[in-house]
């Protein structure tokens, strides 16, 4: 009898023990790690998650999902509880107890430091557990390369046993913000299409745009990066030209001036900010166009989600969106900042002459980046970082 796909596939990879590392929130790298998670269980893998909470999409019950609490405990000397010391005093208990093959780390900062310095320990006792670090984003163009983290970021990323970046512009702004003497392997960001696609929301969508209106959504943190402005006054142009609402999804801390610029423009009646939600994917099932018009991005999976379910992208072209969002197809990328262009093209995507064919291409792109594509690139990069150390723990 002959062998399945995947009965083939796992012939040659064999069932790992792997540790991920995350933050547990809301934010783009908890979400893409504690998706990870549960696509390595489901393919028979045993995922322990290492973090200071319960990541918030990992709230059900799975033989092979794994969840270890990092105790942060707190002293009256401490100022800043020492959280790093925490995380690799748990990482180098789960790795011992576990029989752990690999340890992900998502974001650089401090989770790759942390796990250097788990490594370390472990190394005295005789184990040796390979590193891989994913870098998201702000961990590099932000956060990490201010002169109060570079040096360890540069020490944490070199001396991992294997690096990725989720688009080519993370790894060329990594390349160019620090010293880097390893290889750094572009792993894009992936969208799982059972969960993110195009629902029968008509009732919602009526509600909403009783006389037809097109909707616009924005889905974000809200953090000043976020330009949520440019996607007011975006809307507030298209406003003027055509019937539409706005939908706000998320919180932050620009949310507040946000409210009050609305009120400036005597926009609202027409946006509505909805908070954070679960299943923004019933949201994006009845938008006809998502937006994205920030300062910085390394790769965007808002957007992604959005194309999941059929929905075109006005974004800057900011790092590594116009990696997904491909110009003039998916939608368009425009200059940061540019509201007139942006106007522009955000009418040219709603034209009723090309909204249909810009929506079939936003799905066709998001199909490209199913987990089913995206996990093989993660499964073998695993094996290949376990097999290299090894390979030097027996040349040394
Ligand atoms: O964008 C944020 O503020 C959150 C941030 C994070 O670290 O969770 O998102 C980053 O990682 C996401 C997942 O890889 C990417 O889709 C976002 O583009 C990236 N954000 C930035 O680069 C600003």
């Amino acid at each position: 009898m002959g062998v399945t796909k995947s009965e083939h596939k796992k012939s040659k990879i064999t069932n790992m023990k792997i540790g991920i590392v995350c933050y547990p929130t809301f934010g783009g790298s908890g979400v893409v790690a504690t998706e990870l998670g549960k696509a390595l269980a489901k393919e028979g893998h045993q995922v322990h998650f290492i973090t200071y909470r319960q990541p918030t999409r990992l709230d059900f019950f799975s033989a092979n999902l794994f969840y270890h609490e990092v105790d942060i405990k707190s002293y009256p000397l401490f100022e800043h509880a020492p959280y790093e010391l925490a995380l690799a005093s748990k990482m180098v208990n789960v790795v011992k107890y576990e029989q752990l093959d690999v340890l992900h780390v998502h974001y650089a900062i401090p989770h790759a430091s942390a796990a250097y310095m788990a490594k370390q320990i472990l190394k005295e006792e005789g184990i040796h557990i390979p590193i891989v670090t994913t870098l998201h984003g702000t961990d590099i163009t932000l956060v990490g390369k201010d002169p109060s983290y570079e040096p360890v970021v540069t020490f944490s990323i070199n001396h991992s046993d294997g690096v990725t970046a989720v688009s080519e512009d993370l790894k060329k702004a990594t390349f160019d913000h620090f010293d880097i003497k390893t290889d750094i392997k572009v792993i894009p960001n992936f969208i799982d299409l059972e969960r993110f696609k195009k629902q029968k929301k008509e009732h919602f969508k009526l509600a909403i745009c009783p006389h037809g209106e097109k909707l616009l959504v924005h889905t974000s943190n809200f953090r000043k990066v976020k330009r949520v402005e440019d996607v007011i006054r975006v809307f507030f142009e298209v406003r003027k030209v055509m019937p539409a609402k706005l939908l706000l999804v998320g919180d932050g801390p620009e949310r507040d001036r946000m409210e009050r610029l609305c009120r400036e423009l005597g926009t609202c009646d027409d946006i509505r900010f909805l908070g954070k939600l679960e299943a923004v994917e019933e949201v994006l099932s009845v938008a006809d166009l998502f937006l994205m018009p920030s300062e910085k991005e390394s790769f965007g999976l808002a957007a992604l989600e959005a194309m999941a379910c059929e929905v075109p992208v006005l974004s800057s072209n900011a790092g590594g969106i116009p990696e997904l969002n491909i110009n003039g197809v998916t939608g368009f990328a425009c200059e940061v900042g540019n509201i007139e262009e942006m106007t522009r093209r955000a009418m040219e995507i709603l034209d009723d002459n090309n909204l249909a064919r810009f929506k079939a291409n936003a799905l066709a792109r998001a199909k490209e980046l199913d987990v089913s594509r995206i996990l093989p690139l993660y499964e073998e990069f695993y094996k290949e970082t376990i097999e290299k150390a090894s390979a030097k723990m027996v040349d040394l």
